[in-house]
């Protein structure tokens, strides 16, 4: 397998690019090597500028969860090109993607339209604060929320492969309300409030895919949400990468929890910057300009990002794939244990629904201290042999695989059969 024009695109992009990326996880810095530069991609797979052809379980971090380029998709967005681009003003369109987002949140009301997580959460921050008169937020170490100021601190995804502990040029002044609890651990959250009487709000990821996936245990959610009402501070979930994922809507519903304030991105734009906030009337009502919290966006709401953000969702809740998720994830948890088992490699796999990883460690995985215990010299060598093998993975430890509707049963074959290979090329 060469990836010669790739090394070519990355040396050529350095010039202009920071990394020659605009992401820096897509930088492949911690699996070595220089990253893939993607010709095409089309269905389950995805082709890079040597034409090499890989399984594709990145899905640009999510979004594309029908596969690439799936025709009725591809349609809505031809047809919404033929009237324009965008227009300042606000299009039907706007409202029908509006209606079909709060009919799958029971919790929601109102939503307003962003162009990325990163603003759907940090526009959260401000109307939980808006709407509490507090000031202080609390997240969980190893959540990533995009970002913004305040949320670079003990943050997975990006920060977390690189090893940073935060990001340079953030003022104390910006992270000085953020405080941070450990995922699945209450007590940790029970004490800032017993520190703090200004929480606005808990900001959680309902499933963890930042720090690889990581699921709430019993019922910590649930839990959460009670301590949160007796405090009088507000949960926001940030269901960028968990929304319309394991079932159509969001992660809340199957954990058995209600967001005060629930964050959107990924899946909703269909391969298009789409984010969102929304919540019940009476906090949405603080929003401009109905209320005095400001937030704002040129290109919010635009005609042909909500033309595949509709479709998307459209296909998704008629082909309702959830079941498929469950049984293929399933499958790929299977094999990497039993492969795992036979070459005497330590792994724990964990998962939910469509969203799976490994991690190369011999303990459980139910927070950030937890995952940073994996073996991340392991995975890159994992990582390249499943790329030899034709399966195209998150280049780090602490990204969660996605799945996809167009995988084939040959694709899961053909990924099994890989993860096989790969994790006698790990055992050495
Ligand atoms: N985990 C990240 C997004 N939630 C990966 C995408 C990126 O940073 O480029």
């Amino acid at each position: 397998m060469s990836y010669k024009k790739s090394e070519k695109l990355f040396k050529k992009g350095s010039k202009h690019l920071v990394g020659a990326v605009n992401s820096p996880v897509r930088a492949f810095a911690s699996v070595g090597g220089s990253p893939l530069f993607i010709k095409k991609a089309k269905g389950s797979k995805i082709t890079d500028v040597d034409d090499n052809t890989y399984i594709d379980f990145v899905l640009s971090y999510g979004p594309m969860i029908l596969g690439h380029r799936h025709k009725k998709v591809e349609k809505a967005i031809r047809k919404a090109l033929k009237n324009g681009y965008s227009f300042g003003a606000s299009t039907k369109a706007e409202i029908t993607l509006a209606k079909i987002v709060c009919d799958a949140f029971p919790g929601m009301d109102k939503v307003r339209f962003v162009n990325s997580g990163t603003e759907a959460v940090f526009s959260a921050l401000r109307l939980a604060r808006a709407f509490t008169g507090r000031d202080k937020i609390i997240k969980f170490a190893g959540c990533y929320h995009g970002h913004a100021d305040a949320l670079l601190v003990a943050a997975g995804s990006g920060l977390a492969t690189l090893s940073l502990p935060g990001s340079k040029g953030v003022p104390d002044a910006a992270v000085k309300n953020t405080l941070v609890s450990n995922y699945n651990d209450l007590d940790s959250v029970a004490a800032h409030f017993e520190k703090h009487n200004d929480i606005a709000a808990v900001i959680i990821e309902p499933v963890a895919g930042n720090m690889g996936v990581v699921l709430p245990e019993n019922d910590f959610l649930k839990k959460l949400k009670k301590l949160l009402e007796s405090k009088g501070a507000l949960l926001i979930v940030d269901e960028v990468m968990t929304g319309f994922r394991s079932k159509f809507g969001g992660a809340q519903e199957l954990l058995g929890v209600e967001a005060d304030i629930t964050c959107l991105g990924k899946v909703i734009g269909g391969g298009f910057p789409v984010g969102a906030y929304g919540a019940r009337e009476e906090i949405m009502q603080m929003v401009s300009p109905l209320g005095e919290m400001y937030q704002a966006g040129t290109l919010s709401g635009n005609p042909i990002a909500m033309a595949a953000g509709i479709s998307t969702l459209t296909e998704l809740k008629r082909q309702n794939p959830y079941k498929k998720f469950d049984t293929d994830a399933q499958r790929i948890e299977e094999a990497l244990l039993s492969s795992a088992k036979k070459y005497n490699v330590d792994i724990t796999v964990n998962r939910f629904g469509a969203m799976i990883n490994p991690f190369f460690t011999d303990t459980q995985v139910s927070n950030f201290a937890e995952a940073q215990t994996s073996d991340t010299a392991k995975f890159a060598k994992f990582f390249w042999e499943m790329m030899r093998q034709g399966v195209f993975l998150p280049p780090s430890q602490f990204e969660a695989w996605f799945l996809s509707s167009a995988l084939s049963e040959e694709d899961i074959d053909a990924t099994i059969a890989a993860i096989d290979k790969s994790m006698q090329v790990v055992a050495g």
